[in-house]
C-alpha cells in the first residue's frame, strides 16, 4: 500500500555502535532477584534494553566529543567555563552562572541559600531530589498542579500548569515572607513529562510578581517543554524552539538544570540566576558543597561537552525527532489497549500500573511488581514511580500514597533506534496479556532517603 504520509527519520547517522545483550529468561530471573525486584539495583550487563532514565544516558555527538578534547583542566578560570557562561547567557538569557555536578547539586544551593525554616515552596507537582532539598533546607513543599495532572486518563494539553487559585490560596494563607520561590518544572517529569504552557507560566509571574515572590525554573526539560508549546498551543506555530526556550526563562528569576536531560551530556549541571545578592550566595555555597566557581564539580571537558549540547538540544529538527521517538512507541501501546498516562509525555511513556494490574492494592507495590515483570519477559529496564518513589510523610512517618502509580519507559536521546521501540512495545503487550499472573510485592529493606533507589522486595 502506499503511505499517506511521509515518514521522517533521525536527524542523525550513527558513527560507534555499542553492542547489547539479550539474556536467557533463567538469567533474568536469577538478575532480578539478586536486585531484590528493584530495577535500580540490575547491573547493566544484565539488561537488553534500558529505559531507567533518560538522564546521564544520551549519546554525545562528534561535536561534543570533539569539545571534551578541549577541556582546559585548569583549577581555576578554565576557557570551558566562559563558554558555557555565554551559552548559558546566549540560550536562556541568565546573566550568572553556577556550574554543578548536576541538577541536585544545584538544587541542594538554591534551597540552601533562598529557604528558611518553616518555608512554604509551592511548585507543580514534586520531583523527588527537588522536595528533598526543600525540606533538608527547613521548607515545606505544597502541590499546586492542576488537578487534571493526578489524572493519568486527562488528556488536558498542558497538564504542567499551576492552578493558580491555589496558589493565591497559598499566598494568602502564609504571605510573601514564608514563600521563598514558586519551584515551576518544565516538563514535569511526575506527571509524565507534562508540559506547561506560556500562558499560564506568565499569569504565575504576574500573580509572584505582585508579592515580590520568585519563580525558580528547573529547566531540566526545557526545551523538551517548548516543543509542546510550539506544537500545541494557540498563536506559537512557526516559532523556533530556541525562542520559545528563551521566552520561558524570561518568565523566571533563576534555574535549576540537570544538563544530563536536555543538554545531552552524561553528567553536568548548573544554576543560572539574575539577582546578584543570590548569586553571590550561591558562589559562597558552591565552593564548600561542589567545587571552585568556575567548575562546579565538573572538569573543563564536561563543561565544554555542556556548551556545545545545549545548543544541539535547541534544534528543531532535534527535538522532533527527539519527542517523535516518544509519540511512536507511546502510540504503539496506545493502540494495542495498554493503560498509559495521556497525552503521551515528552520524555518517556508512562504505563498506569493501576489499571493494567487491578488486581494488586497500591500496598503491594503494583508499579514496582509491574517493572520487575516487564524485565523478566524480556530484560527491558523500567522505573517505578508511584508509591515506592513517593516516600513516606515527613511529619507522619507515613507512606505517602500519591494516585499516580505509574512505570517510566524513559527514552535516552540519539540512542535507540525504532526497531528497539517495537522490540519494547512488543513486550508489554505480552505482559498485558498474562497480566493476571503477576504478583504484588512486600519491601524487605527500606533506606532513610530517596529510598527507591535501594530499597528491596519479594514476590507475595
Ligand atoms: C530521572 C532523573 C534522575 C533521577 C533522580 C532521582 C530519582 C530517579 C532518577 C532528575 C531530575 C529531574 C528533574 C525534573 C531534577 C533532577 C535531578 N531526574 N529535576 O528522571 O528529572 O537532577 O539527577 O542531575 O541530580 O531519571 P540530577
Amino acid at each position: 500500500m502506499k503511505p499517506t504520509r511521509r515518514s521522517w527519520a533521525e536527524p542523525f547517522k550513527i558513527k560507534v555502535v555499542e553492542p547489547v545483550r539479550l539474556t536467557t529468561p533463567e538469567q533474568r530471573l536469577r538478575a532480578i532477584q539478586e536486585a531484590g525486584y528493584n530495577t535500580f539495583l540490575l547491573r547493566s550487563e544484565d539488561v537488553y534494553i534500558d529505559l531507567l532514565t533518560d538522564s546521564g544516558t544520551s549519546a554525545m555527538s562528534d561535536r561534543q566529543w570533539a569539545g571534551m578534547m578541549l577541556g582546559d583542566e585548569a583549577y581555576a578560570g578554565s576557557r570551558n567555563f566562559y563558554h558555557l557562561e555565554e551559552m548559558v547567557q546566549k540560550y536562556y538569557g541568565y546573566k550568572y552562572l553556577i556550574p554543578t555536578h548536576q541538577g541536585r547539586g544545584a538544587e541542594h544551593i538554591v534551597s540552601r541559600v533562598l529557604i528558611q525554616p518553616g518555608d512554604v515552596i509551592p511548585g507543580n507537582m514534586y520531583f523527588t531530589t527537588t522536595r528533598l532539598h526543600q525540606e533538608l533546607a527547613g521548607g515545606r513543599f505544597e502541590d499546586v498542579i492542576i488537578a487534571e495532572a493526578h489524572d493519568p486518563a486527562s488528556e488536558h494539553p498542558f497538564k504542567g500548569d499551576i492552578d493558580l487559585d491555589k496558589l493565591a490560596a497559598l499566598i494568602r494563607e502564609h504571605g510573601r515572607e514564608r514563600i521563598p520561590y514558586v519551584s515551576v518544572a518544565a516538563t514535569v517529569n511526575m506527571a509524565g513529562g507534562q508540559p506547561i504552557s506560556l500562558a499560564n507560566l506568565q499569569a504565575v509571574r504576574e500573580l509572584t510578581a505582585r508579592h515580590g515572590i520568585r519563580i525558580i525554573l528547573d529547566a531540566t526539560r526545557v526545551a523538551e517543554n517548548a516543543y509542546f508549546i510550539q506544537q500545541r498551543e494557540p498563536g506559537q506555530q512557526g516559532r523556533s524552539i530556541a525562542s520559545i526556550v528563551m521566552q520561558i526563562c524570561s518568565l523566571t528569576d533563576g534555574c535549576t538544570m540537570s544538563a544530563k536531560k536536555d543538554a545531552l551530556v552524561n553528567i553536568g549541571g548548573f544554576l543560572g540566576l539574575n539577582d546578584q545578592d543570590v548569586f553571590e550566595e550561591a558562589r559562597n555555597l558552591v565552593v564548600v558543597y561542589e567545587g571552585l566557581h568556575t567548575y562546579g564539580g565538573m572538569a573543563g571537558r564536561d563543561m565544554e561537552a555542556v556548551a556545545v549540547g545545549i545548543e544541539e538540544s535547541l534544534d528543531d529538527d532535534h527535538i522532533r525527532a527527539r519527542v517523535g521517538q516518544v509519540l511512536y512507541l507511546g502510540g504503539k501501546m496506545r493502540e494495542w489497549g495498554i493503560p498509559i498516562v495521556l497525552p503521551i509525555g515528552g520524555h518517556g511513556v508512562f504505563i498506569d500500573a493501576r489499571s493494567f494490574l487491578p488486581h494488586l492494592p497500591q500496598e503491594q507495590y503494583p508499579a514496582q511488581a509491574l517493572a520487575s515483570a516487564i524485565y523478566l519477559d524480556s530484560g527491558v529496564r523500567t522505573m517505578e514511580r508511584g508509591i515506592v518513589s513517593a516516600g513516606r510523610n515527613k511529619e507522619t512517618g507515613q507512606e505517602n500514597k500519591p494516585r499516580l502509580e505509574l512505570v517510566r519507559l524513559t527514552i535516552p536521546r540519539r540512542v535507540y533506534t525504532q526497531a528497539h521501540m517495537d522490540v519494547v512495545a512488543e513486550s508489554v503487550l505480552s505482559v498485558f496479556e498474562g497480566r493476571a499472573a503477576v504478583r504484588g510485592l512486600r519491601m524487605v529493606y527500606e533506606p532513610r532517603y530517596l529510598r527507591f533507589f535501594q530499597a528491596r522486595f519479594e514476590p507475595l
